[in-house]
């Protein structure tokens, strides 16, 4: 990067962090200076706006208004929930840690979840943990927005997966601190003190809390949160919600959001299991060197950002000649595809076939809890067999190929599909994870790197201090890190993000609601009435408005919203476009003047 970029770049970082940005808006949904013109930038260019914002989860704290991942209180807390965890780890008889959230953070429950009971059964003991997900497993391979409204369900499937126990640690996560569905679930915890004791994680501060009202409730999201901050000064609820910065598509929790989620609950859960299984008290240093751990994984992965320039040109040129990017995974990092896959929907419009992921062993390796989903359709069939049988045979040049895969899974398996992909396709990549040490794959490692386009090898040190477990969540978060930045590079090459907002999204829920609402406005300079009434225009399909329109309820408006479509008779749903909704030109030299072309018919 020339001096004058990172000059720029180095008060851009900080930018976000002054009373005076986006004064109105919470830490979670505030637009990141580091990405303003991303809509506009080269791969290359992508990338490193992408690395430089995940720079900011470990941004050392600076005296300002935000907690960051590495300050005492956060790392205080951390230990604090460890030692509960610990707890339970100790005495797990009626007991249950619970994980819970909605989309993406519904989605990181589960895995981290898997990941933690898979290694108390290595240990002969029992699970302990589980995971709530708002609209039940099909949302942790598909967009299920609207769940995420209800407090209610929340509140019931909390209860459900809790019956007969004696005693919960129930750690909520959103992101945004928004979510009603985990509202309604730490409201249950904090009327039920005897059993429940409630963590939240998100990362905003608790003041920046939603505060609408909540249909049928007494509570919103700030007052469960204040309510939470009381009981923290005796121990008996627990905030973890250090700021971050603003993801690289404003709102895009998925990215940072998610990957700090996960960084911050592995950590937690890491200390208890050394705790209790490994004689290894909960100490304040082991915290820090696991979360070091973790921001030497964000430069080891970026550190290949030369090959993820690659792998976001390759995935972007899929998808402008409306062609397919197939995530072919092993083990947990072929979750990570499927979640990744699953999130392009509500992101970007995209249609379940224009990125998709498939793991080795379909549900057997996914072990959820409603078992196999493949009755729901398509989108459901996520083994290697349902790729060859439905995908292989239609793939050409023009699609992209991910292998993801670690020199602990078996390399036999990936070299036998890579070449059955190549007859069809020579767009096939590999990323791949191996430790420094490790060279018994090397053979076939030669033939896959053979018969791949581009090779993204990230070689791991495995020294004493790393753990086999630590070294996995690492590969894991990598990988994270890479799929994100292809999927989103992609899209926004294909041309559906607008300066940094998500622009072709479908407005299922009251938070996607009022994001549209806002950035009708910011793109409109019109008033926030105007830009509603425009919105509402647009979901219910009317040039008028009724009364009856005009009085509903947001829930009523997005759920009217589900049931619209794309007026181009698209697969895919129509782009939410400001220029549609209120026949303003907009911004329009900006817009047209991009290698990107413009942003909706
Ligand atoms: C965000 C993703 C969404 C969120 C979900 C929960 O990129 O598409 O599905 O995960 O809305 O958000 P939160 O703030 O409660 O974690």
């Amino acid at each position: 990067m020339a001096k004058s970029d990172w000059t720029c770049s180095l008060s851009a970082i900080c930018e976000w962090e002054s009373p005076d940005y986006e004064p109105s808006l919470p830490v979670s949904e505030k637009s990141n200076p580091l990405t303003r013109d991303i809509d506009r930038a080269s791969a290359n260019s992508i990338v490193k706006m992408l690395q430089a914002c995940d720079a900011q989860m470990f941004q050392e704290e600076t005296g300002s208004t935000y907690h960051k991942l590495l300050s005492d209180q956060v790392v205080t807390t951390l230990m604090e929930v460890a030692k509960r965890v610990e707890l339970v780890l100790k005495d797990p008889e009626d007991s249950l840690v619970i994980l819970s959230g909605c989309g993406t953070s519904g989605r990181l429950a589960f895995l981290i979840t898997s990941g933690f009971n898979r290694a108390l059964r290595q240990l002969n003991q029992s699970p302990v943990y589980s995971y709530i997900i708002a609209g039940g497993d099909r949302a942790l391979l598909s967009s299920q927005e609207a769940p995420e409204d209800d407090p209610k369900l929340g509140m019931l499937s909390l209860k459900k997966v809790c019956e007969g126990k004696k005693r919960v640690l129930f750690i909520g996560i959103s992101c945004g601190l928004s979510a009603p569905f985990v509202a309604g679930q730490l409201d249950f915890c904090l009327q039920h003190p005897e059993v429940y004791t409630p963590v939240l994680v998100g990362f905003n501060p608790a003041h920046q809390a939603r505060d609408e009202p909540l249909p049928g409730c007494t509570f919103t999201f700030l007052s469960v949160v204040q309510r939470m901050q009381e009981l923290a000064k005796s121990h008996q609820a627990f905030l973890i919600n250090p700021a971050v910065g603003p993801e690289a598509i404003s709102g895009s929790s998925r990215m940072k959001g998610g990957s700090a989620t996960k960084i911050l609950l592995e950590v937690v859960l890491s200390a208890a299991h050394a705790a209790a299984f490994s004689h290894t008290p909960v100490a304040c240093n082991g915290i820090l060197l696991h979360l070091r751990a973790y921001e030497k994984t964000l430069d080891l992965t970026y550190a290949q950002s030369e090959i993820i320039t690659d792998l976001v040109e390759a995935a972007g040129e899929s998808l402008r000649c409306g062609r397919r990017v197939c995530y072919l995974g092993w083990g947990s990092l072929a979750l990570l595809g499927l979640i990744d896959a699953s999130e392009c929907n509500p992101t970007f419009g995209a249609d379940f076939e224009d990125v998709r992921g498939f793991v080795s062993g379909g549900y057997r390796e996914l072990n959820n809890k409603e078992g196999p989903l493949t009755a729901l359709g398509p989108e459901f069939c996520i083994a290697h067999e349902d790729f060859l049988h439905q995908v292989l045979p239609r793939l050409t040049d023009k699609d992209t190929v991910l292998l993801i895969y670690t020199h602990s899974d078996d390399v036999g398996k990936v070299v036998d599909l890579a070449r059955r992909v190549r007859e069809k396709t020579a767009n096939l990549h590999a990323v791949y994870h191996q430790t420094d040490e490790d060279t018994s794959a090397a053979l076939q490692q030669d033939e896959i790197s053979r018969l791949c386009l581009s090779t993204l090898k990230i070689a791991w040190l495995q020294g004493a201090s790393v753990s086999a477990s630590l070294l996995h969540m690492q590969w894991e978060l990598s990988t994270k890190l890479v799929l994100n930045a292809v999927s989103t590079g992609a899209h926004v090459l294909k041309g559906k993000i607008y300066q940094n907002h998500m622009i072709d999204v479908q407005v299922t829920n009251s938070k996607l609601y009022r994001r549209a609402t806002r950035l009708l406005q910011k793109l409109s300079g019109r008033p926030e009435s105007q830009c509603e009434e425009a919105l509402l225009k647009t979901i219910y399909g009317a040039n008028k408005l009724t009364l009856d329109m005009t009085t509903s309820d947001v829930i009523t408006h997005t759920c009217t919203a589900v049931t619209r479509t794309k007026f181009s008779g698209s697969k895919s749903f129509r782009p939410m476009c400001p220029r549609d909704v209120l026949d303003v030109p907009m911004a329009t030299t900006q817009i047209n003047g991009q290698p990107n072309g413009p942003i909706a018919a």
